[in-house]
């Protein structure tokens, strides 16, 4: 049996060992993903991001065992976890301690865990983060939590992947203006401050209330309309269709499991409006665009270049370095010189 077969059939080994292949970009990853393809698009994408040691993980582990165990009575779910680390390929530590934390889920055959370091460029990793994502959702995974660290570009590129994302602050890092990160603020669907039990929850939570208001001068004007008619029932910004999504604040303990299952309450919520808005398709559309886009740009530069000849190459580049075509003209001589 081949192993997209053996995925399907609920293979963990399949699945391993497919992880590592696709990961890597690798021609049995790609037709594994082919083959898959058809069964992806039903598991929840949830992006966690945030400053290091904020408790990303820390919450990852108790969302995982909320929906192993959900205490509202629907079914248990499917979870993979996606911890991703693009700040330094020497994070062998950290990821070991997420590991460590995670070793409670470890034994659950319900739970998958896969940490992805950085490997050369950022860009890269996001795709590689989305082909593993695709794997677990084609395999049957429900719930797919992706946990990524700092607040670079590479943060915002596997942000676009998830449905939903949680940025995660916590109280005197969040109270810093400077630490709030206006570009992270702008992905959040979700804004968790977890550490709720140390001092400073509420500067945090005045900070982060001002940036979003910065951050969403529109969402703002529709915040104040919110406050100013606070008697009147169901201001529109509430009601469960609008086409606006104001993000919520959150607070959390997470090794006390205080405020999860509200937080999980508030993933759900969202979900739901992207379902209801029509969100979610609009989003899909945009992202298979892209990734159209760019697949053909790389397939077709690639086909392009390997008719080209060194030599040819060369005489224009020098061309270039002497100054006697200009960069546009460089590319249309290099067109003409290699039709396709
Ligand atoms: N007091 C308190 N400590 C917490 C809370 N959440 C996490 N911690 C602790 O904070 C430390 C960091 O937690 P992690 O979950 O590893 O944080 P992280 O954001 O995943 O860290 P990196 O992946 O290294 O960025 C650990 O020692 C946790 O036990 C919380 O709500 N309250
Ligand atoms: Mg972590």
């Amino acid at each position: 049996m081949d192993l997209a077969q053996s995925i399907l059939q609920g293979s963990r080994l399949a699945l391993a060992r497919s992880l590592s292949l696709v990961e890597n970009d690798q021609l049995e990853g790609q037709l594994v993903l082919n083959a898959l393809f058809p069964h992806t698009g039903h598991a929840h994408l949830i992006g966690v991001t945030g400053a290091p040691g904020t408790g990303k993980s820390s919450l990852v582990n108790e969302l995982a065992r909320h929906y192993r165990q959900p205490s509202d009575g629907s079914p248990p779910r499917r979870v993979a976890i996606v911890a991703v680390d693009p700040t330094s390929p020497f994070s062998g530590g950290a990821i070991l301690g997420d590991r460590i934390r995670m070793r409670d889920l470890s034994g659950d055959p319900g739970v998958f865990i896969r940490s992805m370091a950085s490997r050369g460029a950022l860009g890269g990793l996001a795709a590689a983060t989305a082909r593993v994502v695709q794997l677990f959702d084609a395999a049957g995974y429900d719930v797919i939590l992706i946990e990524t660290v700092g607040a670079g570009q590479a943060e915002i590129d596997i942000a676009r992947l998830a449905h939903t994302t949680l940025v995660i602050e916590a109280p005197g890092l969040g109270d810093d203006i400077q630490a709030i990160k206006a570009g992270i603020l702008e992905i959040a669907d979700i804004l968790v401050i977890n550490k709720a039990d140390h001092a400073g929850v509420e500067n945090t939570e005045r900070a982060l209330r001002g940036m979003l208001e910065l951050a969403h001068p529109i969402r703002r004007g529709l915040a104040n309309h919110h406050s100013r008619m606070e008697e009147a029932p169901t201001p529109a910004a509430d009601a469960p269709n609008s086409p606006i999504w104001i993000p919520p604040i959150r607070r959390t303990v997470a090794p006390e499991n205080k405020g999860v299952q509200e937080l999980a309450a508030e993933i759900a919520r969202h979900r739901q409006h992207l379902v209801e808005t029509g969100e979610l398709a609009e989003r899909n559309r945009q992202r298979f665009s892209a990734e159209l886009q760019l697949l053909l740009q790389e397939t077709l530069l690639q086909r392009w270049l390997s008719k080209l000849s060194a030599h040819a190459y060369q005489t224009v580049l020098n061309d270039l370095l002497d100054r006697r075509l200009s960069p546009r003209q460089a590319v249309e001589r290099l067109l003409e010189a290699n039709q396709p």
